[in-house]
């Protein structure tokens, strides 16, 4: 392909918002109605002799996308080249730790980092005990209010030269967030996100913003739920670091940890190492993509 020379920074459906090298910005129209770049996506972007606009021709090699399956099946890729999830539930809604786990699910398979954060701390303090499930599991968990301001700082702290994703149900406060981290670039977002309202492209999907301290940060729009595109219901463990740890010890190789004998998941299960409502988001993510593959849904 012809040399990378931007990065998606925007998508307003068929139009996108780039990102120099030299850190200005430009709009882009896509070349051909084949290429499907998204937020974060490496492109090659022509300069036009009659048009202010460039014209994106190639998207680099992706490292890696986050995907869900829309109304379809069919997977739909939300962002491209991603190194960190951070995954938010907060006071309210009230938090739905079963599509956290999704999220973190979809990072396992897209090998990104992933971290919880449970915001809205100012109006109810968070469940401990889940979120210490997820340290002990390896995710950080931070507590944050994008009203007072609490964990702001430390979060900043760890989006430091990272490309993360806010993903998490509508409501729980990702734009919130990303604009406590904002400092300088606060205005320079509003003012391209205004301009694309008033216009013609009204839906904005995501948005990828500078930190002053470092790091890309990319708002991604609400959702109501997600699940990870899978190809089979085999590779849902995957997303699951102590499921598939347990696995190596089961019986079969092609245990589905259901109701298979000798299975060490179930068993893990039963003796208290691996946690129950974590099996359960598992044991949904299995029946979920099962019904999907059988034409279900
Ligand atoms: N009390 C409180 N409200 C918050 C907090 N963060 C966000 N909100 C409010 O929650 C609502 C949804 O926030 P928003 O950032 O749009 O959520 P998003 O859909 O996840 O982007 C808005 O009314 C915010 O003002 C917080 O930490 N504490
Ligand atoms: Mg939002
Ligand atoms: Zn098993």
């Amino acid at each position: 392909m012809p040399e990378a020379n931007a990065t998606v920074i925007a998508t307003y459906s068929r139009r996108m918002r780039l990102r120099l090298p030299d850190d200005s910005e430009v709009d882009a129209r896509i070349k051909g109605k084949k290429l499907k770049p998204v937020c974060g996506d490496r492109v090659a972007a022509e300069e036009l002799a009659d048009e202010a606009d460039r014209l994106i021709t190639a998207i680099a090699p992706r490292d890696n996308e986050l995907t869900r399956p829309n109304l379809r099946g069919e997977p739909e890729v939300l962002a491209a080249n991603v190194d960190l999830l951070v995954v938010v539930a907060a006071a309210l809604p009230a938090p739905d730790w079963f599509v956290v786990d999704r999220y973190l699910a979809a990072a396992e398979i897209m090998r990104a980092d992933a971290m919880v954060v449970y915001n809205k701390a100012d109006i109810e303090a968070p469940d401990t005990a889940t979120l210490s499930v997820y340290e002990k599991l390896g995710y950080p968990s931070l507590v944050t209010s994008a009203e007072t301001g609490q964990g702001i700082d430390e979060l900043r702290h760890r989006l430091a030269d990272r490309i993360a994703i806010v993903v998490g149900q509508s409501g729980v406060g990702k734009s919130s967030i990303i604009n406590e981290l904002m400092g300088s670039e606060l205005q320079k977002t509003a003012e391209i996100s205004t301009k694309h309202r008033e216009g013609r492209h009204t839906t904005v999907n995501s948005v990828m913003i500078p930190l002053d301290a470092g790091g890309n940060v990319i708002d991604s729009p609400g959702v109501r739920d997600y699940a990870p595109a899978l190809e089979s219901s085999a590779a849902a463990a995957a997303g699951f670091r102590e499921i598939l740890a347990a696995s190596e010890h089961c019986r079969f190789a092609n245990c589905r940890h259901m109701q298979e004998p000798g299975c060490a998941v179930k068993a893990g299960v039963e003796d208290g190492s691996i946690d129950a409502r974590r099996y359960e988001s598992y044991r949904r993510i299995v029946i979920t993509t099962e019904k999907l593959a059988e034409g279900r849904y």
